[in-house]
């Protein structure tokens, strides 16, 4: 006998059939995000559909057929230091989400890269899959729900013909490297490391919104460099890299659907 139509997945199927009209960046720092607002001509909303009150910026306007939105966490409410980390993130993810329903998420932003296992300051890689580091919750299957694990969205043809490099992203609230972290990072198998990546990707999958992964390369964890240092003397150009292979997977996105890229 015929298998029975599955409604749900039928609604999915014609979804990822059509061509992608919503875009949502997730950028944790203002300096990351601006290139990107210039380039796309996006502008800062009069009418945010946030709370009254956070400090959540979003831009948006229309680039070739796509409605694209730019969403950074804005600034500390009394430090005036951009709100990086997993908790601004998640919430801007979320926040997003409801505001623009995005037919995609990319969540662009600067990393540490691993030069062990390939990475180099300034490349800017596409995330294979996302893993916490921070996170140790030594009782069984707990374990688990600490690391993590969840796969960005596949895209092998826009990986292909932007011939981009493709890592793990392991995520944690800390700039710094504490030996523990260390140890969770090498057990993890990442090549890169960063402080949102899958906290994006767990909003992302509550919510079922497909989510990609644009890192650039500021600072190598496991080089001779204070990464710190490393990361500020780099932010500038490893941000305009990015810029360049945002534009680019913005380009390659336009006019095609999910399941064509
Ligand atoms: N470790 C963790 N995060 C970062 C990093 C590193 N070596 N280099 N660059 C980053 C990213 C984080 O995701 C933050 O948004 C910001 O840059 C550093 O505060």
């Amino acid at each position: 006998m015929a298998p029975h139509g599955d409604e749900s997945s039928d609604v999915a199927q014609s979804e990822s059939r059509r061509p992608i009209s919503t875009v949502v960046f997730i950028i944790a720092m203002q300096a990351e995000a601006l290139p990107l607002v210039n380039k796309f001509g996006l502008a800062e909303d009069t009418d945010s559909p946030f709370p009254k009150g956070v400090p959540w910026v979003r831009y948006h306007g229309s680039y070739k057929d796509l409605h694209i939105s730019v969403v950074c966490p804005g600034k500390d409410g009394a430090l005036g230091v951009d709100s990086v980390g997993t908790v601004p993130a998640s919430l801007i993810t979320y926040a997003s989400i409801h505001a623009s329903q995005p037919d995609i998420i990319v969540n662009a932003g600067t990393c540490g890269g691993f030069k062990i296992k390939g990475a180099n300051i300034g490349d800017v890689f596409l995330v294979s899959d996302v893993t916490f580091h921070d996170r140790r919750i030594p009782i069984p299957v707990f374990d688990l729900y600490g690391v993590g694990h969840r796969q960005a969205f596949s895209t092998p043809n826009l990986l292909k013909e932007l011939n981009l490099k493709i890592g793990r992203l392991s995520t944690g609230d800390s700039l710094d490297l504490s030996t523990q972290d260390e140890s969770l990072i090498i057990a993890n198998d990442a090549t890169l490391k960063d402080m949102e990546g899958a906290a994006v990707a767990y909003v992302a999958d509550l919510l079922k919104v497909p989510v990609i992964f644009l890192k650039a390369v500021t600072d190598l964890v496991d080089g001779d460099k204070p990464t710190a240092e490393e990361f500020l003397q780099n932010l500038a150009a490893v941000t305009s890299a990015l810029e360049e292979t945002a534009t680019k997977v913005i380009n390659f996105i336009n006019g095609k659907c999910l399941s064509d890229i």
